[in-house]
């Protein structure tokens, strides 16, 4: 590889799907969508859209040949609905042209004669109305009953956060190319290859090995194009096989925002009991997920945001009641944290009510009851090599935490009109996919014959940089300079029934696989040299490109041992397969250790908030991050730094508007904002050092979502600063604190 994908990204030069140079004959589609939150289905009338010029076919959901389902987890979703719709914006049918432009002005000739039905819009509206998906949860750990009695002090409320769009630059697209014999390869931009094959092949009732998935890169993904890139191959796919032509279907911005499912919004009940002296005792809390239409990934973000109900903390007697609950919106998905953050800011502003109550600073109560090895989660596991205190202890000393508490204590003394706020938020978040079958990978790495080597796995490069990561660990196995290792696209033909790049695992999961492969080629060639040389295996090892007996270079470079092994008859391939050991989950009883380890930190954040205007400044961001051994510390930089502003974006600014009909009001990013530069703070990354992760590839710890995390305690800050000005505010758990917000509450009277 000349360059790495981050080269590329930087000079705008990375292609993506739509970037591809197209076959002869491609076809173009777009998608017409319900404008209807709920109705019956009645006449689809396409006449007027047929007769435009151009216009090749129009598909509904009478044209699937297999079934008409593409739901994973639950079968609860129509790829083309043919009797009801369940939400604005859901594909009802596909126009196929000559180009984009006469596909989408055709869509909008279509008529559609259906009868409105009910919707629901709320989570516990549904909730009453018992449209539930899946069965209620419940974890319980201690006895919180019992509990009550011994509390000094018993808080309540209600928290609410919002939706967030996941904004990847590339919005979801997929191009569908007919190959003989009724195979078609698919480019589609997924970061679940084996997912997108298995259900276009379901839709086209074909084995799948008719069906070649393709993903060269993603411009991004953030849990957006997990389970939803599925619908947009399955539509041009649908098309590729009837006409027999290439057909691409891109979406554009305003579409994809509509046409797809966000983050989760949860809204949530709970009740907190504490010592006098701030120790948490008892902690019961209720979940309303707002599902959308659809199951989609709910349940297992669901079961996630139990498995964080406690956050950072140990609770000894807690009760989590949760539920899914199905409303007429898209079909809410995975989002970076995957219903991590909603529980964190949950059990934060818990918290947050308890300190108020007691009339002590948060921060004495968060680090009085931080997790401490071997510590019970209301899921049965105990916490391991757990370093939160060591992260809490360090981060005071690093982050000069006293010095800032006194220099806000100073300014809110002094100044009227502006106010300062400090939060800080202790990091505790599970790797693997809790559910645990997800927990598998393979590899495949060849050899070539002029020593150059080619490296294949599940992993989807989506701009988290796991091709590098890749890249240089296989490089590091073998001794070789970078550029003699290639990391594919990702592709179901290498690589079979590879789980998503997801769940913060990719570079774990496809880097222990890529690395079994690696070692696996090394006994080989290693048993070869020995052989050849009359050395004993053990001495030899593989260091500069060469074969070193201990300190001694041995005739045998890299070439030359290469080029002996081909002659030699010795495989220059090699396939391993990876699972996560000692993993596992009982839904029966709710008890597991479904996490191979969990990730520590602590994150603090500093605000000043413009109390005649509503306006805030996110002053300064301080993490102390533990990523174990990292892998790429620039890399992990980039992640820390992304995941923080991605979470200040849905705490403060991100909000999603529908109207009364359940259209996405905020369809475009004028409307829906967005953090940018302006409002980036400076964020300052510490790694907590000496920390390699005993379970983790080369001591390393997966970095992808955790760090979204710290972007919660920008909530806390603000509502310090607002209490400063307004001491008798009353404490609002609602999240996104837009400046709107922040000024009502700082004026209107409830
Ligand atoms: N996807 C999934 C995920 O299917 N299961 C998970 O546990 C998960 N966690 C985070 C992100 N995606
Ligand atoms: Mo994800 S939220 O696709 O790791």
């Amino acid at each position: 590889m000349k360059f790495t994908d981050a080269d590329l990204h930087s000079r705008g030069e990375a292609p993506f799907i739509d970037d591809l140079p197209l076959p002869a004959g491609t076809l173009f589609a777009a998608v017409y969508a319900s404008p209807l939150a709920h109705g019956r289905l009645g006449k689809l009338d396409t006449r007027n859209a047929q007769a435009v010029p151009g216009v090749v076919r129009i598909f509904t959901a009478a044209d699937i040949p297999g079934a008409n389902q593409i739901g994973n987890v639950v079968q609860d979703e129509p790829l083309l609905p043919a009797t009801e719709v369940h939400y604005a914006g859901q594909p009802v049918a596909l126009v196929v042209a000559v180009d984009a432009h006469t596909a989408r002005l055709a869509a909008r000739l279509i008529n559609l004669d259906a009868e409105a039905l009910p919707a629901i819009f709320d989570p516990r509206e549904a909730y009453r109305q018992g449209q539930l998906i899946g069965p209620v949860r419940r974890f319980v750990l201690g006895d919180v009953e019992a509990a009550w009695t011994q509390c000094d002090c018993i808080v309540t409320g209600r928290v609410d956060s919002g939706s967030q769009e996941h904004v990847y630059f590339e919005t979801q697209t997929a191009l569908a190319i007919p190959a003989e014999n009724g195979v078609l390869k698919l480019f589609s931009a997924t970061q679940s290859p084996a997912l997108v094959q298995r259900l276009v092949a379901q839709v086209l009732g074909c084995p799948m090995h008719q069906i070649e998935v393709e993903v060269p890169r993603l411009g991004g993904a953030f849990g957006g194009k997990e389970e939803q890139a599925t619908a947009w191959a399955a539509l041009a796919a649908l098309a590729a096989y009837h006409l027999q032509r290439p057909v691409k279907l891109a979406l554009r911005r305003g579409e994809d925002m509509r046409m797809t499912g966000k983050r989760h919004p949860y809204s949530a009940d709970f009740r907190l009991g504490v010592s006098a002296g701030g120790q948490l005792l008892a902690y019961e809390v209720h979940f309303y997920q707002d599902a959308g239409a659809v199951a989609d990934l709910s349940l297992a973000v669901l079961e996630r945001s139990m498995c964080h109900a406690t956050g950072g903390y140990f609770i000894p007697n807690v009760r989590i009641t949760a539920a899914s609950c199905r409303t007429h919106l898209p079909p809410n998905t995975a989002c970076r944290g995957f219903g991590t953050p909603q529980a964190v800011f949950i059990i934060e502003s818990a918290l947050y009510e308890a300190a108020q109550a007691l009339g002590v600073a948060p921060g004495e109560i968060q680090r009085l009851n931080l997790l401490q090895e071997g510590d019970h989660f209301p899921y049965g596991m105990q916490v391991q090599h757990c370093r939160l205190r060591r992260c809490w202890e360090e981060a005071e000393r690093l982050f000069e935490l006293e010095r800032k508490r006194a220099a806000v204590h100073t300014f809110n003394a002094t100044e009227t009109l502006h106010k300062k706020g400090l939060a800080l938020l202790p990091l505790c978040f599970g790797i693997s996919f809790s559910q645990t079958l997800l927990n598998q990978a393979s590899a495949l790495v060849h050899i070539y014959t002029d020593g150059s080597v080619s490296v294949s796995t599940g992993a989807v490069e989506l701009g988290q940089g796991v091709r590098r990561k890749l890249q240089q660990l296989v490089a590091g196995l073998f001794a070789l300079r970078p550029e003699r290792v290639k990391v594919e696209p990702t592709n179901t033909v290498q690589i079979a029934n590879m789980s998503p790049t997801a769940a913060s695992t990719g570079a774990d999961l496809n880097g222990q696989a890529a690395r079994m492969a690696c070692l696996d080629l090394l006994n080989r060639l290693k048993a070869l040299a020995s052989t050849t040389l009359g050395t004993e295996a053990k001495r030899l090892e593989l260091r500069d490109e060469a074969v070193y007996c201990g300190a001694e270079k041995t005739e045998l470079d890299w070439s030359t041992l290469i080029g002996l092994a081909y002659s030699q008859r010795v495989s220059l391939s090699s396939h391993a397969y990876y699972a996560t050991p000692d993993i596992w989950f009982d839904r029966q009883r709710e008890q597991g250790q479904p996490f191979a380890y969990h990730v520590f930190g602590v994150g603090l954040i500093e605000v000043t908030v413009d109390c005649l205007r509503g306006t805030y400044q996110i002053e300064a961001v301080h993490v102390l991050h533990d990523v174990g051994q990292s892998l790429n510390p620039l890399i992990d930089r980039g992640q820390v730094e992304g995941g923080v502003v991605q979470g200040l974006g849905w705490m403060t600014i991100e909000e999603l508007l529908y109207d009364r009909a359940g259209r996405l009001a905020t369809a475009d990013l004028t409307t829906y904002k967005i953090p940018d530069i302006h409002f980036a703070p400076p964020i300052a990354v510490h790694f907590l050092e000496q920390a390699a992760n005993p379970v983790g590839l080369l001591g390393s710890k997966a970095i992808g979502e955790p760090p979204f995390l710290y972007g919660i305690g920008v909530y806390f800050a603000l509502l310090q600063a607002l209490q400063a000005f307004r001491p008798d505010l009353p404490c609002r758990y609602q999240a996104p604190l837009t400046p709107e917000k922040v000024l009502l509450m700082l004026y209107a009277d409830e």
